[in-house]
């Protein structure tokens, strides 16, 4: 740990001292007690005799100067000055008039590690509550430092300011993997949506933007080396993200800890492509779930799905300049490849590829040709490709595992929860969860009746979406619940990198984003930061709904729509 900052001082070191001290004689605060609300949950939460103290006129972040934390502080310290933010619930503290909080000194033992899969964002906070008016925040990272400050900004409330005190906390994360995956293709959302999802996403300590950029319905990022991609397919000019936006969203990631992964998808999903270059998408202007006529009301309709033509050389002209722009663009180890949901008739519809198939060649031959050309590419470029599990799992059309190093592939499981995730890590993959029976944020909301089997029934009746079925609604309590790591063993676990949730955008754009995540992208944070569990390995939800409640409000009045969980009223009668 480097002690170099000066105001690391005696009397801060004789602090944590005396707050460990009283933590042996008295025994942690029990969850229901909790008198102020920090989500997600801290690992440690020490708090011997709970009070608060005044936050100084003048108080200061004081911390070292760095590209990415300097914002961050600067950030955090308007807010706790200006936010005066009221629970719900008033937290029975007592207020000592003793002291005032009159900085918070942030000591950082590494600050060159860079924001990465797995970098360390552990952090401790100590305030004391009385005698030092300095309060501590040590992290190994500046990414710990942010995730820190982030609680610390949560301990802050009242007007004027107050802060929970004479407190220890020492907080670490269960996974090192916590998402949420955004669809741009189906419908586009302004760069200023995603920045605020970025925002929401740090005050819930998510760190990975997975950012489903194109689609078979739209191409909406301009790329320099293949500008007629969003030139042509593109909702329209004003829905495309230039470079420029590009730069921003990643920049606006990094001052808030948020990694930003980029998933162009390919092979299938790529009817978009052909706007461009029609020669390389095989059944693009095919219709491919039910017949227009017996779809009026187009809930979710795919167009041609639309998938590149492997045996086509042009494709990977063009799925090069692709990577290579897309990894120029966005810095992270992480690429997201695709390779969900190949569907056979779709190539089928291609003469070359039906050549290919009556000299027994096989459609699992098609897509080893095409993973085995274009991984190599990804890999070049120092990355780690992220697949969907389809390329591994899927019934008809999949890969031998000998062309999948595991050392740089890792796969989303989506289709089927814990089974396909025992699969993916038994094979040796490290795997992202998204089960769509807990985390799938989209649909939901009435546009399922009955199965794939009614398409005939009169026109008005909502139907199945075809590709994307997805009902039930997942509560809030469905997510927090979800183990992800369900029926493994202690090895295979290990494999498990976090989750992700994520929101299909058939039917959501920027006017439902914020309650359509929130808060259930916060249940997930918090099962993925400390648990959903207590030490009986009970689930917690029911104890987790006062605060999530009252997290809710927290982030409505941060400008984040979130929706409600419960009615006021409960907050008058609680219990
Ligand atoms: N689009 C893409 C989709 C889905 C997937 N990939 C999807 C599939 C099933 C449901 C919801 C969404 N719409 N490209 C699957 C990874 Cl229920």
């Amino acid at each position: 740990m480097d002690y170099r900052n000066p105001s690391f001082s005696f009397f801060s070191i004789l602090t944590i001292i005396f707050i460990l001290c009283s933590i042996i004689i008295i025994p942690q605060i029990s969850a229901v007690e909790y008198p102020i609300n920090v989500w997600p949950k801290p690992t440690t939460f020490l708090w011997p005799n709970p009070i608060a103290i005044l936050l100084a006129g003048n108080f200061t972040i004081s911390a070292p100067n760095h590209r990415y934390l300097t914002p961050a502080v600067n950030r955090y310290l308007r807010q706790v000055l200006t936010e005066h933010h009221l629970p719900l619930v008033n937290p029975p503290l007592n207020l000592t008039s003793a002291s005032q909080l009159n900085t918070l000194t942030v000591i950082v033992a590494d600050v060159t590690s860079q924001l990465t899969h797995g970098v360390n964002e552990s952090y401790t906070i100590t305030i004391p509550s009385s005698g030092s008016t300095n309060a501590i925040l040590t992290a190994e990272t500046v990414w710990g430092a942010i995730r820190g400050l982030e609680t610390f900004s949560q301990l802050v409330y009242s007007n004027p300011s107050r802060v929970a005190s004479g407190l220890y906390i020492s907080d670490v994360p269960l996974f090192v993997h916590r998402g949420i995956m955004l669809d741009t293709s189906r419908n586009y959302y302004g760069v200023n949506d995603l920045l605020r999802l970025i925002k929401a996403m740090s005050m819930n300590k998510l760190n990975v933007f997975h950012w489903h950029i194109t689609d078979s319905h739209s191409f909406p990022i301009v790329l320099p080396s293949e500008p007629e991609l969003a030139g042509k397919g593109a909702y329209g000019e004003s829905m495309r993200y230039t470079v420029a936006d590009v730069k921003n969203v990643v920049e606006f990631g990094m001052e808030y800890g948020v990694r930003v992964v980029p998933e162009i998808d390919m092979p299938a999903h790529t009817g978009s492509w052909a706007e461009a270059y029609p020669e390389i998408v095989t059944c693009a202007n095919m219709f491919w779930w039910p017949a227009e006529s017996q779809w009026p009301d187009r809930l979710a309709s795919e167009p041609g799905t639309g998938q590149l033509n492997p045996l086509h050389p042009k494709t990977y002209q063009v799925v090069k300049n692709v990577v290579h722009d897309v990894a120029t663009m966005f810095r992270d180890e992480l690429y997201h490849a695709g390779a969900d949901e190949v569907v056979p008739n779709c190539w089928k519809t291609d003469p070359s590829i039906q050549t290919f198939l009556s000299k027994n060649g096989t459609l699992s031959q098609i897509l080893e040709i095409f993973v085995n050309t274009t991984l190599p590419y990804i890999l070049s470029l120092n990355r780690t490709v992220v697949y969907w599990e389809d390329v591994l799992l899927d019934a008809n059309i999949q890969v031998s595992p000998s062309i999948l190093p595991p050392e740089n592939v890792i796969l989303q499981t989506w289709n089927n929860g814990p089974n396909n995730t025992k699969k993916i890590v038994d094979s040796g993959y490290r795997v992202i969860v998204s089960s769509s029976d807990y985390y799938y944020l989209d649909c939901g909301h009435g546009d399922f009746i009955g199965n794939n089997s009614q398409y005939n029934q009169p026109p008005g009746t909502p139907q199945d979406d075809g590709g994307s079925w997805c009902g039930p609604f997942k509560t809030w309590q469905t997510i927090y619940n979800y183990d992800i790591t369900y029926g493994l063993n202690e090895a295979e676990s290990k494999l498990v990198l976090g989750g992700e949730v994520a929101l299909w955008s058939e039917q959501a754009d920027s006017t439902v984003m914020d309650p359509r995540i929130w808060p259930r992208a916060s249940a997930m944070g918090e099962a993925l930061w400390s648990g959903n569990q207590d030490e009986m390995g009970n689930s917690r939800y029911a104890e987790a709904t006062d605060r999530l409640n009252e997290w809710r409000y927290r982030m409505v009045t941060r400008g984040i729509y979130a929706e409600p969980i419960q009615p006021l009223w409960c907050v008058k009668n609680p219990g």
